[in-house]
């Protein structure tokens, strides 16, 4: 349906990996929302609210794993239950959305400058995947003159390595991209760890894309301190309540090609994993340096009276 386009071209994008990262798919779902509001033709609030949540339902199915993406939808949505026209609830979605987008992108920046305290001259460093929180951190320690050494994953099957290592080499960072099964190999040459946050739980535990929770393990065998850049709206509300993350397999094709393993032979490429908290040196967010024991304070300081609400949809 017509209505519908610019959500559903944004989920498939979403889907596809053309937009990726847990920060960028929640900015992309929070414009998405703000836009369907915006352009609404539709005759009542109440018609509204159900398509609205049409809307909503599309874009989280993209993809399940961040819950950056529930959280920047949910953003968007938030005052539309209170709104008494629907002039009101459409201005309020549009006017959410933009709150997010400039909040969430101001968070990276100010963990950026956060971090970057945490990159001493001359360390040498390791990071996973493509995550624009733990890149503003790295970029941020150089930009200040700290001369840093940069190691990066692979991080197969979709190598978003070789997007980490294009933007740090473009920023001037001595970057070396090394495959992720050498991980444990390099471990003790280096100062610190760096990597991004798909979710985080209100217990502390890391889910980020596949291979985080190697590296976590190797930097724990080494003393190497291990330090998650996230924004706080990749803490997830619904795991205090019981939910588990979902962790999402996508297709065998991207592991292997048809042809290139014998008939019969399966393939499983789940692509994220869970780190314990007990691996976890520090979470950097806009917020502060916080440990993964305070996680579940800073959830429940932010849903404030809405915690109520969340307890009782149980
Ligand atoms: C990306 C990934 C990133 C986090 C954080 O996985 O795991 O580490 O999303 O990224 P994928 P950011 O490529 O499958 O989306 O810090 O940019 O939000």
């Amino acid at each position: 349906m017509f209505m519908f386009d610019t959500v559903k071209g944004t989920a498939s994008e979403i889907k596809d990996m053309k937009i990726r990262g847990a920060g960028r798919i929640a900015r992309a779902g929070a414009s998405a929302m703000g836009e369907f509001a915006e352009n609404y033709r539709g005759g009542s609030l109440e018609e509204f609210r159900k398509d609205l949540e049409t809307a909503r339902n599309i874009m989280l199915e993209s993809r399940p794993t961040a819950v950056s993406l529930w959280n920047g939808v949910q953003a968007c949505v938030r005052d539309v239950h209170s709104a008494s026209s629907l002039e009101e609830a459409k201005n309020s979605v549009a006017c959410n959305a933009k709150l997010f987008i400039e909040a969430s992108s101001e968070a990276v920046e100010i963990i950026a400058k956060i971090g970057a305290k945490r990159v001493r001259d001359g360390d040498v460093l390791l990071t996973h995947c493509n995550s624009s929180a733990a890149i503003g951190v790295i970029k941020s320690a150089h930009a200040q003159g700290k001369d840093i050494k940069v190691y990066a994953t692979e991080s197969r099957p979709w190598r978003q390595g070789l997007l980490t290592v294009r933007e740090l080499s473009e920023a001037g960072v001595d970057v070396t991209l090394i495959i992720d099964s050498a991980v444990r190999s390099v471990m003790s040459k280096m100062d610190g760890v760096f990597v991004g946050a798909d979710t985080v739980t209100s217990s502390g535990e890391l889910i980020n894309k596949i291979g985080t929770s190697q590296l976590a393990l190797a930097a724990n065998e080494a003393g190497v301190p291990f330090n998650v850049c996230a924004e706080t709206y990749k803490f997830s509300p619904m795991t205090m309540f019981g939910d588990s993350v979902i962790i999402e397999e996508r297709e065998c094709r991207e592991v292997a090609e048809a042809g290139m393993i014998p008939k019969g032979v399966k393939i499983y490429n789940p692509v994220f994993d869970t780190t314990p908290a007990r691996y976890i040196d520090a979470i950097i967010t806009e917020l502060g340096i916080i440990s993964p024991g305070s996680v579940y304070d800073v959830i429940v300081r932010q849903l404030g009276k809405d915690i109520w609400k969340a307890r009782d949809s149980l």
